[in-house]
This record gives structure tokens, C-alpha cells and sequence, in this order.
């Protein structure tokens, strides 16, 4: 099938989608979509340099106004929600509701660092010394990388950019090599916002198509203060040792594996909704997917049972259709990890339900599944790893310490939540001793988070925030300034020192 006309609503003409060096294919059925050119070393340079040049002009210009690049890049984006949610879906493979999620997402974030831009306030401080005045100020850092994964195209790279732009930073975005059009896309729409801007400098917001060696440039270059990145933990450890080796700033978004808690006061159909929601949307390749479910023995036996029928009447399928809930995995290699990770899965002890390849004779070159529910003895070695699938672990347990310290024994800490309607409890899952993640919810499951809070987690996940609350203060530099407005020279700490 001809997926042409998605890729011609986004703007793109034939001839940027052919000749290239790199394939593009989509999930939906395996074939190609397009052959993209690749920018090289050479060319990631040059676009370092060209933000470091725009970074001279943009830090100038007032926030506000700045901000208002920002309003006209969530008009345009308003503007095509549909066509880049369809992209988006066509090349990720997540269901066509979640594409237009992702781009919501990108509308808010942008809606928010529009008013960030009237409020990214210091603070006065009161000076110890007679005729001073202390203040803190937060000025712009320089240019912003922000590295992107496939499964969160364009969100997670609206968080980034939408923030760094108003607070004065130039962007250079790397895509995962898996799904770049989503994101040549997205510059597309900046490039008409920033046409109706006026008179951004060039080279403000810059995308860099290729392999890894650029993302390595970028991270390397000590033009580049800050680097976002997201994706798995291996790249954000290559990451930070090459960024914190020049003394840059990482922000850093990797691996989850995000635990819901069941407790037996819970309400047990809107825990069903949002286990199914939450472990399967995106097809279980979010970075929030709900991966193990920690359940109280006397609710498991209504629960568990309940949800392995819930999985079986799931509509797998072609993710642009009305009705899928279900869509395909990125490539067959991530459908091997699946199915190596289940095998080892029983080799611990679990019990596996559903599971293995679906849709192969309509789909042979494609990677669709059906999602598995493992029922584990115990939180066994398997269980630790983030296989990038839909695989729910399923564990019992009998007291709510044993069910934390289990939520908490794994490498990774970006989402947790707990079904309950148990204050004590619930309150006990929030303190200090409760979950160890960036993301701690009530009856709400691990992923699908707002924009306005602080997004990451701690750990393994790399312990970088981005969108919302004061995620800002991650893309600009504080300055401290102490003013002495009076006719005298006194020292801080009283210190002497006459001449
Ligand atoms: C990701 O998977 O990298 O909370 C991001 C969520 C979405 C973002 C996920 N708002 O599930």
C-alpha cells in the first residue's frame, strides 16, 4: 500500500523522501516509506555553529518575545494535528489516537512555555551588608541538542524545544534513526512559524538526519551546553560520561520499569482500565508502559483472571484503523526481545498468557504481537530488565512494605502508581520511604503523564526533569548578583582589610 498521500499532507515533496541514504520503513506493514538524506559530521558542525551564532542574537531578544515564536509554533501546530498525528502513527506504529495524543501534547507544552515566557523569574535576596542588594537571575545557556527515540517522535522534543526556545537557546535535534520523518516534519511547521515570526535568526532550530556519530557530535561539542536526551540506558550512559566529561549539562530521560501497585481496598474495574491502557498503549514501548503489577493476594484471584480475558478480546491490527487498540512493535527485532524475554520468563517460573507473533500472513513483514500477561512466582531477574514490549509481569503480595520495597528493587525509577482507596496506604506509597520514582500516582496509572508537572525519574532513568514545574531552570544558567549601591566598601563575613 502507498503511504504517500501521509507523507504529502505533511508537506514533504517526492523528492526529499527519495535518493537517499537512509531507509525508512513503517511498522504498519514493514514496507519502505522513504530514503532520506543523511546530514554528516561535516554538516552537524556547521549547524553548531550556526546555532551558536543564532544563540548571540536570541538571548537578546525579551522572553516574552520570544515566547510569542513559541504561540505561532502551537497555532501551526493546531493547525495539523491530524496530518502529524497520522505520520506519527505510520511511523512508530502506535494507534492513531495516540498519535494525535503526542501531538496535544506538543500544543500544551507549547501553550505553557508561552506563559513560562512572561515568568522565568529570579529572586531578590537580602544582603547581609548596609546599601546592597542580592538578586538571581537566569539568563540563556546556548544551544540545546535534544535526541530523540522512536517511540515518542515528537513529544518529548516539543518538552525540550518549547522550553529551551523561550529561555533563549538555539535547538539542534537529533531523531532516532528508526523515525526522523515525524520530526523533519515538525521542523517544517517551525520553519512557517518562524517565517511568520519574522525575524528569528537563522538557524534557531536546526534537524540533523543520520546515524549515531551525529548524536556523539553533538554530545562531544563544548558549543553545545546542554544535551537532552531520551532513549535506552546503555546511550544515556555513553551520553553522560561524554557530556559531564567537558562539563556540560545532560538532561537525561532512559528506561523504565513502572509498577502499579494493586491494593485490596481498590476499585478494581478503574485499575482494569488503566492496567490494560498503560500496559499495552504504544504497544508497551512507552517509557512509562506499566511493565509489573504487584497485586494483593485476596483481590488477585478477581483481578488477574479477569485481565487475561480482558487481553484476549484485544483488537490487534493496522494502528490507522478506528477501533485498534493494539498496534504493531517497531521492528521484528523488537519482537524477538519479546519473545526471548517470555522464554526466559518461563524458564523463572512464570506462566505465560498470550504472547507471540500476530497478523503474520496478512502482515508477514511486519511485527505485530499479542500482548502477554506473566504470571511470576517472584520478582525473578527477568522481571528487572525493560524489554521494550507489551509484557505485564504479574506478582502477589501480602504487605504493603514487601509490595514497595518489591516496586522499588528494580534498576530503573520513572513511573509507579498504586490503586487504592486506603489513605494510610496511599499516603505511605507518596512519603519519603514509598516509591522511589520521579512519577508517583493514585489511582491513576504509570504513563500518560500531564505536561505541567516535572517529567523523569531517578536512577537508571537518568534522573533528568523536562516539561513542566521548574524543568525550565535545567535549560538556563544562574547568575548571582550582588549590587552595592552605597558610598562604602564593606566586605562580606566582616572581614578586615585596610589599605
Ligand atoms: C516516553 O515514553 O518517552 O507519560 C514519553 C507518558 C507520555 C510521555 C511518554 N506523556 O506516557
Amino acid at each position: 500500500m502507498s503511504y504517500q498521500p501521509i507523507l504529502a499532507a505533511s508537506g514533504f515533496a517526492s523528492n526529499e523522501t527519495t535518493g537517499g541514504t537512509l531507509r525508512v520503513t513503517t511498522p504498519v506493514d514493514g514496507s519502505e516509506i522513504a530514503m532520506l538524506p543523511e546530514h554528516d559530521r561535516a554538516a552537524a558542525d556547521k549547524a553548531i555553529l550556526q546555532a551558536q551564532e543564532a544563540f548571540r542574537v536570541w538571548r537578546e531578544v525579551p522572553a516574552p518575545r520570544r515566547g510569542e515564536l513559541v504561540r505561532l509554533l502551537g497555532e501551526e501546530l493546531r493547525a495539523e494535528k491530524e496530518s502529524l498525528g497520522r505520520l506519527v502513527t505510520l511511523e512508530c506504529g502506535k494507534i492513531y489516537q495516540e498519535g494525535l495524543g503526542e501531538v496535544q501534547e506538543m500544543i500544551d507544552i507549547c501553550d505553557f512555555a508561552v506563559g513560562l515566557s512572561r515568568q522565568l523569574y529570579g529572586l531578590t535576596i537580602a544582603s547581609e551588608r548596609p546599601g546592597h542588594a542580592m538578586r538571581e537571575t537566569w539568563h540563556p545557556m546556548g544551544p540545546c541538542a535534544i535526541i530523540t527515540a522512536f517511540n515518542f517522535p515528537v513529544a518529548p522534543w516539543a518538552w525540550n524545544a518549547a522550553l529551551a526556545l523561550v529561555c533563549g537557546n538555539p535547538i539542534i535535534a537529533k531523531p532516532s534513526e528508526k523515525a526522523p520523518l515525524s520530526l523533519l516534519a515538525v521542523q517544517k511547521i517551525c520553519d512557517r512559524a518562524l517565517e511568520r515570526f519574522g525575524d528569528a535568526p537563522e538557524g534557531l532550530i536546526q534537524t540533523l538526519v543520520g546515524g549515531r556519530d551525529l548524536g556523539e557530535a553533538l554530545a562531544a561539542s563544548d558549543q553545545v551546553p546542554i544535551v537532552s536526551a531520551t532513549g535506552s540506558v546503555p546511550m544515556g550512559k555513553v551520553v553522560a560520561q561524554v557530556v559531564a566529561g567537558r562539563l556540560g549539562r545532560s538532561i537525561l530521560e532512559l528506561g523504565g520499569n513502572n509498577a502499579m501497585i494493586v491494593g485490596p481496598s481498590a476499585d478494581l474495574d478503574m485499575a482494569l482500565r488503566a492496567i490494560v491502557f498503560s500496559a499495552v498503549g504504544t504497544a508497551g514501548q512507552r517509557c512509562t508502559s506499566l511493565r509489573r503489577l504487584i497485586v494483593h493476594a485476596d483481590v488477585y484471584d478477581a483481578l488477574v483472571p479477569k485481565l487475561v480475558e480482558v487481553y484476549r478480546g484485544l483488537p490487534i491490527g493496522d494502528p490507522l484503523a478506528e477501533g485498534t487498540l493494539v498496534g504493531p512493535l517497531i521492528d521484528t527485532a523488537a519482537r524477538d526481545a519479546m519473545a526471548a524475554a517470555l522464554t526466559r520468563a518461563t524458564s523463572e517460573g512464570g506462566t505465560v498468557h498470550g504472547g507471540g507473533a500476530a497478523l503474520t500472513d496478512s502482515h508477514p513483514d511486519a511485527a505485530y504481537v499479542h500482548p502477554a500477561i506473566v504470571e511470576m512466582p517472584e520478582q525473578s531477574d527477568v522481571v528487572h530488565e525493560e524489554t521494550f514490549a507489551p509484557i505485564l509481569y504479574v506478582m502477589r503480595y501480602t504487605e504493603i512494605e514487601d509490595a514497595i520495597a518489591m516496586q522499588n528493587a528494580v534498576p530503573q525509577g520513572l513511573s509507579s502508581c498504586i490503586f487504592s482507596t486506603d489513605l494510610r496506604e496511599t499516603e505511605r506509597f507518596l512519603a519519603a520511604g514509598g516509591s522511589d520514582c520521579g512519577i508517583a500516582n493514585v489511582n491513576i496509572g504509570p504513563s500518560g503523564a500531564e505536561i505541567g508537572g516535572a517529567f523523569g525519574g531517578e536512577k537508571d532513568t537518568g534522573g533528568g526533569r523536562e516539561s513542566g514545574s521548574d524543568a525550565w531552570k535545567g535549560y538556563m544558567r544562574r547568575q548571582t548578583a550582588t549590587v552595592n549601591w552605597s558610598t562604602a566598601l564593606p566586605l562580606a563575613q566582616g572581614i578586615r582589610f585596610d589599605i
